[in-house]
Parts: structure tokens; C-alpha cells; sequence
């Protein structure tokens, strides 16, 4: 039997972690034989709640959960933790301007970030979740200067997701037999899905099988507002579909994604001619417990102008937070300079181009 690893989940009583902490203790993230200790986080008022919800973990009697610990404060939750799911967040409430939003997650994610900065694993891997989750994750890393800039995410797997089964409805086919497609940039509705390197069964470009004003116009929109539309028809906020996203892309950052292509907001090192810093949304392959942004793929102009869009949004979110940002490190120019690895050798370029 393995040892355990320690997972601390933030927002532990809202609605993604309602799916997603079942998921996790029945060995859906890191495998059926890896046993797992629950740290979960709360604010104060949610403490009676989040009681409620580990309750029913217990008495789902999973054989791998080997302990479960409830917290209000994260420099208690994330003692020795392995993997943070950072889901809560403080939502917009009524008459908070962008701006506003920004700052009161910074306030959040700051002490969190110093959190796991003095107590974590120092091998640990964050996944923010909560928004605006680019620049909270942004936030949290540089809160964090003992910890490497790639030991941090921000998921827009849900939106790679959306992308791929969305997709397959149109052309009815199997989500699985289409590979290569990806999200750039933000978590938001300027983000850019991008199918130009998709495959179907691995021989097919998926971008010749579609109407490109379908692609431009009702497709694209459709993935950058499809949060909205989920609220529209069920009365809430997507939560499963995020809790099975964060569970995707913390399992294939842990363990690999096998060769496919995965889409990940991660640190930018100037690939694309990304400004470096920001968390932006690559395509990247994981494995070894890292992960690699794809590089050479060709952008073609519609692409770079969408890029360039949705990373001038990021800028501009940067800019809202940057007086509460503490100073760049030397571990953070590093990261800047080497998260992607051209040397990848597992990874063909020429396959998806
Ligand atoms: P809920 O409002 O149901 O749950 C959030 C929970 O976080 C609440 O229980 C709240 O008490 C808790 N919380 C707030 N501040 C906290 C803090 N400082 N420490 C610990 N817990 C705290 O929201 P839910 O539907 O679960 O969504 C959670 C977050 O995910 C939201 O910010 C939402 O916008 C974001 N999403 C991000 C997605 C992504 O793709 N990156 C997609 C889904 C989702 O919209």
C-alpha cells in the first residue's frame, strides 16, 4: 500500500467541492491504490456546513480517504499538503465593480500563497479554480516565493472540455477520438479556443471538417460564454463539469496526460510571444510530474489577434493587482525563462501542425 497524500481543497463546502471531494476519495484523481488525506478549508461561517460534507464522506466509507481534517484558517489546512485545490473564492455581489472583484480575491489568495509557502510540501501542486483564476493564481504564486512559478495552475481544462465535447456533438463523434484541441489564454470570455491543431482519429484535421464561420461565429462564442449559458438553462453555476475538470487536469499534471495535449493556464516563459509572467492558458503535455508547453505550433492571423486579445485582458488584470503584488524572485525569472522545454522528445510537433 502506498503512503498516503496529503489534498487540501479550498471552498471545501460549495458546490464543485460537493462533487469534487467524492471524486477524489474514490480514487478518481490519483488511482485506486493511492490512498489520500482530506484538508479542507472553509471560511468560518461555512465551518457547520462543511462538517455536513465530511460527514457524508465518512459515511461513504471509502477505503482510501485515511483521514479527514476541517480548517478555517489555510496555514493549519495546508500543513504538508502534496496537491491544492484552490476552488473558493469571493463571487461578485451586487454593485462590486471588476476592480473591486480583483482586489478581494487578492486579499484571498495573498494568504493563501503565504500559506503554502511556509507550510506546504515543497514538492506541491495548486490548481486555482476560483475567480478570476489566471490572476488569483498569479497572485498566489508570487505570495509564494519560496515555491517554483510552475508548481502553480489555473484550470481552464474546463474550457478545453467544453471545446472537445462540444465539438463532437457537432461532428458525432466519440469527445475521445478527437485530440489537439486547446484553450489559450484567459479563463474568461476572451479566451481562445483553438482547433486548428485537432485531429480526428489521428489523421483528420478537425478545422477542414467544420464551417469556419460556424467555427468563428457560433462556435467560439459558445465556448467563452458557456458558463453563462449552463446558469441560463440550470439555475446554477457549473459544477460538476468543473469538479470533473479540476479532477482531469490535477490527475494528468500528477500523472501524466499520456502523450495528449491538455490545455493549462501556467506561468508564461515568452512562448508565442506571451508577455512572460502572466498566467495564460497553453497547450501543454504532462508527464514526470511537470508539464511542457507545446511549442512551434503555426498561429495562423485570426489566431495571433485572438491571442493577443485575450493576453491584453490579463495585462490589464495584472495591472489592476500589481500594487498588492510582492516582488518577482529570482525562482520566478527562472520559471519565466524554463517552464517549456524545446528539447521534449515525447512529443512530436509535426504530429498536430
Ligand atoms: P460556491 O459559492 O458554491 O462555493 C464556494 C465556496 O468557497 C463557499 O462555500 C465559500 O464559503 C468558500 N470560500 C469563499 N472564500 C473562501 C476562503 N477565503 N477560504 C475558503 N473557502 C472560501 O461556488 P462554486 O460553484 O463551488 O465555485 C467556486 C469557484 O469556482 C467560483 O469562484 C467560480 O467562479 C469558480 N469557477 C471556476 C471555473 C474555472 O473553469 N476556472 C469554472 C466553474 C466555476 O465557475
Amino acid at each position: 500500500m502506498k503512503q498516503p497524500v496529503r489534498i487540501a481543497v479550498t471552498g471545501a463546502a460549495g458546490n464543485i467541492s460537493y462533487s469534487l471531494l467524492f471524486k477524489i476519495a474514490a480514487g478518481e484523481m490519483l488511482g485506486p491504490d493511492q490512498p489520500v488525506i482530506l484538508q479542507l478549508l472553509e471560511v468560518p461561517q461555512a465551518m457547520d456546513k462543511l462538517r455536513g460534507v465530511a460527514m457524508e464522506l465518512e459515511d461513504c466509507a471509502f477505503p482510501l480517504v485515511h483521514g479527514i481534517s476541517l480548517h478555517d484558517n489555510p496555514f493549519d489546512c495546508f500543513k504538508g499538503v502534496h496537491y491544492a485545490m484552490l476552488v473558493g473564492a469571493r463571487p461578485r455581489s451586487k454593485g462590486m465593480e471588476r476592480s473591486d472583484l480583483l482586489e478581494a480575491n487578492a486579499v484571498i489568495f495573498a494568504e493563501q500563497g503565504k500559506a503554502l509557502n511556509d507550510v506546504a510540501n515543497r514538492d506541491v501542486k495548486a490548481l486555482v479554480v476560483g475567480n478570476p483564476a489566471n490572476t488569483n493564481c498569479l497572485i498566489l504564486s508570487r505570495n509564494a516565493p519560496d515555491l517554483s512559478p510552475t508548481q502553480f495552475c489555473a484550470m481552464t481544462r474546463l474550457d478545453h472540455n467544453r471545446a472537445q465535447g462540444i465539438l463532437a456533438n457537432k461532428l458525432g463523434i466519440n469527445p475521445g477520438d478527437i485530440e489537439g484541441v486547446c484553450i489559450w489564454g484567459n479563463h474568461s470570455p476572451t479566451m481562445y479556443p483553438d482547433l486548428h491543431h485537432a485531429q480526428i482519429l489521428g489523421d483528420e484535421a478537425a478545422i477542414d471538417m467544420v464551417d469556419e464561420q460556424w467555427y468563428k461565429e457560433e462556435y467560439t462564442p459558445r465556448i467563452q460564454k458557456r458558463g453563462a449559458e449552463i446558469i441560463e438553462w440550470r439555475g446554477f453555476s457549473s459544477a460538476a463539469s468543473a469538479a470533473q475538470a479540476s479532477l482531469d487536469h490535477m490527475r494528468d499534471w500528477a500523472l501524466g496526460s499520456d502523450g495528449r495535449i491538455v490545455s493549462m493556464g501556467v506561468i508564461s516563459d515568452g512562448s508565442y510571444g506571451v508577455a512572460k509572467g502572466i498566467y495564460y492558458s497553453f497547450p501543454a503535455i504532462c508527464d514526470f510530474g511537470g508539464y511542457q508547453i507545446i511549442q512551434n505550433l503555426y498561429i495562423n492571423d485570426y489566431g495571433q489577434a485572438m491571442m493577443k486579445k485575450t493576453e491584453a485582458e490579463l495585462l490589464e488584470e495584472k495591472a489592476a493587482v500589481e500594487h498588492l503584488l510582492p516582488k518577482e524572485t529570482a525562482a520566478s525569472h527562472e520559471a519565466q525563462s524554463t517552464s517549456s522545454r524545446t528539447e521534449a522528445t515525447y512529443y512530436q510537433a509535426d504530429r498536430i501542425c
